[in-house]
């Protein structure tokens, strides 16, 4: 028997807990390769290959909200595979496919043509899935897969036009230099966006972070930007484009990065940043449980939100569950986070304090978003403990 995980049928307690093994020792059907053929989701501890994971692939510390643009090193990595060792001289981005006239551009082609600086928020889908339950095994992110990069490089869309994308192109394949296994399936990491998707004004061809060539791990020389969309769409080491007639079936697009129910279920594919808001804990944490301590008087609580279906109309405060309005600033671009603020006068005891985000299309951050088995899109509202005591009072 398969056994259906949903957010109404997750284990809460022990006693519920016997529902686990039953999804562990569930065959993939031989039509759909299950994504997850390892652990099953866990209630459990977390594992030495999550361990791994979140040291390769690290967060953004919340406190790096503080800043418009993240700081070096700040800003949040996920490789799948390694960091590729690519050679700037003899790269080229292949451009092929159900095209009339394939391309293949050298670094300095593409250092000629147009330039285009963003500033965008990227995210990684999986920001949160730690505090999913029972929990997905897979890179745990706490809340910090997140980070704001200006981002240069040209225009993908006039390159569609050069290449002359033929009319039954229905998509573009974006590959990487990046190889490895998922789930036992070798692959180089791909992903693929609908003609029109690629076409958009803003998706680029980025050559520069933050004013400098790519770091390694940000996809050295030329990785794809498409703002607005979880990370998983801005192919790191971009070695080639190819147009297809077909809708593009590899792993990272028809198997991974979808919000599904259980292994049955094909599945939704993931695509722009649900809305979410954060915030810079106020105070100082204790270094081994992170739990604050704020000085009792007037505070600033401060944070960043953004959503894929921009901008941010309204961001709240909630203070012991009861919720007020912040003060919210409009993007420095299209595509960034935009700051908030709320003033608080700390008491003295333990306090509750969250913080959630509105965007243009009506969306809002759910107290608890829907469990799905990849751990996808968790944009629940944050909420932290912290201990307010008196100024210079000894701890
Ligand atoms: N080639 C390649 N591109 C990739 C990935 C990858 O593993 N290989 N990871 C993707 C995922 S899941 C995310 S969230 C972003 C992370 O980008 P960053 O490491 O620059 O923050 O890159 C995306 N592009
Ligand atoms: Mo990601």
């Amino acid at each position: 028997m398969r056994a259906k995980i949903t957010a109404q049928h997750r284990p809460h307690h022990a006693t519920q807990a016997a529902a686990a093994p039953e999804v562990r020792a569930a065959v993939p059907s031989p039509t759909v390769p299950s994504p997850l053929p390892g652990p099953a989701p866990t209630t459990g501890p977390i594992t030495w290959d999550e361990l791994h994971l979140a040291g390769r692939n690290h967060e953004a510390p919340l406190e790096s909200l503080r800043w418009p643009v993240s700081p070096p090193g700040l800003h949040y990595v996920l490789t799948h595979f390694d960091v590729p060792d690519v050679d700037p001289v003899a790269w080229r981005l292949r451009f092929g496919g159900v095209v009339s006239h394939a391309l293949a551009l050298t670094l300095s082609d593409l250092r000629r043509r147009p330039r285009r600086t963003l500033t965008v928020t990227l995210e990684c889908a999986g920001n949160g899935r730690s505090r999913l339950e029972p929990r997905p095994i897979s890179q745990p992110w706490d809340l910090g897969g997140f980070g704001t990069a200006e981002w240069t490089g040209t225009p993908l869309a006039p390159l569609l036009a050069e290449a002359g994308v033929e009319p039954e192109a229905v998509e573009l394949v974006f590959e990487g230099e990046d190889r490895g296994f998922q789930a036992g399936v070798e692959q180089r990491f791909a992903r693929s966006l609908s003609i029109a998707e690629a076409s958009a004004p803003d998706v680029l061809l980025a050559y520069e972070m933050n004013g400098a060539p790519l770091p390694p791990q940000h996809g050295f020389p030329v990785r794809l930007v498409v703002p607005g969309w979880y990370g998983m769409a801005s192919v790191k080491w971009l070695s080639s484009i190819e147009a297809v007639a077909e809708p593009f079936a590899g792993y990272q697009q028809a198997v991974a990065y979808r919000y599904q129910e259980d292994a049955d279920d094909g599945g939704a594919p993931v695509e722009r940043i649900r809305v979410r808001s954060l915030m810079v804990p106020p105070g100082v944490p204790d270094f081994l449980t992170r739990r604050r301590t704020v000085d009792a008087g007037p505070t600033m609580l401060r944070g960043r939100a953004w959503s894929g279906a921009g901008p941010v109309t309204k961001v709240e405060v909630g203070i012991d569950g009861v919720w007020a309005a912040a003060q919210l600033e409009p993007p420095v671009g299209p595509y960034a986070w935009q700051e908030w603020s709320c003033p608080w006068v700390a008491t003295r005891g333990a306090h509750r304090l969250a913080c959630r985000a509105h965007d243009a299309a009506g969306n809002v951050q759910p107290e608890e978003a829907p469990w799905n088995l990849q751990g996808m899109g968790n944009n629940g509202v944050q909420t932290l403990e912290v201990e307010v005591r008196d100024p210079g009072a000894a701890s």
